[in-house]
């Protein structure tokens, strides 16, 4: 590519404090005169300064003393939606219940509506704002589902518009099949059938055209049993896909467990899991991604059990889980904030939830999420004193820069 950077695409960053956030470091795994150096858009090097071996012909970066740390990963997000629901939340604020809002059109069937009627154009140009909020705020992947559209057609309108997002914007994006995410008007309240259309007919096209990367669904009174759940498991793994699943947001209908069971790479939400749950997720390894927008957004009382997660030793991601109906939230460092203010996180867990254990929830830790050499050189560089600042703040931002790939 060369341009601004060396000889064969080689940089340094010197002068710099590191929180590499690596696994099995102590606390973020902080080196205080650091440098990170990278080459064809990987990390080779990141660790002291005084013990990095000399580079020929890289382009240096003096970072002032600042702090790097892995680029953010937002591994849970509804990022692909037309129009929004402004609406609804002036109708609940002048106390209408979710009930009357649903009567008068609203809800997910309201979204639902607005991204059929959607091009697949329009749909990314809506979206691109959302993913220029996270990108500001050095995101560096994002996870989009869709859930959305809720026919073949619709469905894969959303994954396909998901995946332009990367051809228009640095960034990487990991996009989920969210077909079992509620029931469209056409199913008129036959959820077998349409779980049946969600495992013969959705799931077999969207894998067979390579759209998804993972399959999630919504296990929930509103909207389907852990049996129906199942079913569209054995089938995305029957297709190669690893799951992931909307667990125990509502109620305890034990789908951190199921999750567990079908080897999910996360369970998300999380708010009425019980220890049994937790423990479960931790035998197979199941991420739990807290998600305290929507906590926030819909006034929920019931916290998620994070002592029952320390205590485990459940991996704990943070996420946005922007979305127009629960959580229309595009700041991952507000989250932080959320999630330490509401739930006691530390510091160390919301800044391991954005980096290391957003990236294993998306089964990407090989290939971000620290700062190591052999992952891809995805950096966020803050204009800050202490990583704590990070989470502290809100409605602030101190990106100095945010490096994707090496560029
Ligand atoms: N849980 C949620 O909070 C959102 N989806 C889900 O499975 C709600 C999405 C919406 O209201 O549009
Ligand atoms: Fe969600």
């Amino acid at each position: 590519m060369g341009g601004a950077s060396g000889k064969s695409g080689h940089r340094v960053w010197r002068n710099a404090r590191l929180a590499t956030m690596a696994d099995g470091a102590t606390g973020l795994g902080i080196v205080e005169k650091g440098a990170v150096a990278a080459r064809d858009g990987l990390i080779v090097y990141a660790g002291p300064e005084a013990d990095m071996p000399a580079g020929q012909g890289a382009e240096i970066v003096d970072c002032e003393g600042r702090w790097i740390t892995p680029g953010l990963i937002d591994c849970h997000t509804h990022l692909v939606y037309a129009g929004n629901r402004a609406n609804e939340f002036e109708m609940r604020l002048a106390g209408a219940t979710y009930q009357e809002v649903a009567r008068a059109g609203g809800g997910i069937v309201s979204s639902v509506k607005s991204l059929r009627a959607a091009s697949e154009n329009e749909l990314v140009a809506q979206t691109l704002p959302r993913v220029d909020a996270l990108i500001a705020e050095g995101v560096t992947t994002v996870e989009v589902k869709s859930g959305y559209g809720l026919d073949a057609d619709n469905e894969k309108k959303s994954l396909r518009a998901a995946r332009r997002l990367a051809d228009e914007r640095p960034v990487t994006i990991r996009t989920t099949c969210l077909a079992a995410h509620a029931l469209p008007p056409e199913a008129k309240g036959d959820k077998d059938a349409f779980i049946d259309l969600v495992a013969d007919t959705i799931l077999p096209q969207v894998a067979a055209e390579k759209l998804a990367d993972a399959v999630d669904g919504f296990c929930e009174g509103i909207a389907f049993s852990p049996e129906q759940m199942a079913r569209v498991f054995d089938k995305a793994k029957s297709l190669g896909l690893p799951v992931k699943l909307h667990a125990d947001q509502l109620s305890n209908l034990h789908g951190a467990a199921l999750a567990a069971r079908y080897g999910a790479l996360s369970a998300d939400h999380l708010e009425y899991t019980d220890e049994e749950g937790a423990a479960a997720m931790a035998k197979a390894g199941t991420v739990a991604t807290i998600l305290p927008g929507a906590y926030y957004f819909i006034r929920e009382t019931k916290k998620p059990p994070v002592d029952l997660f320390r205590r485990h030793g459940v991996k704990m991601a943070v996420a946005t889980d922007s979305n127009p109906g629960t959580s229309p939230l595009t700041s991952l460092l507000l989250t932080m904030n959320m999630a330490a203010t509401l739930f006691g996180m530390t510091v160390d867990e919301c800044l391991a939830g954005v980096t290391r254990e957003a990236a294993r929830a998306l089964g990407l830790l090989e290939q971000t999420g620290t700062l190591e050499a052999g992952k891809s050189a995805d950096l966020a560089i803050w204009d800050i004193e202490r990583p704590a600042e990070l989470v502290y703040r809100m409605g602030f931002n101190p990106l100095h820069a945010r490096i994707w790939r090496g560029q």
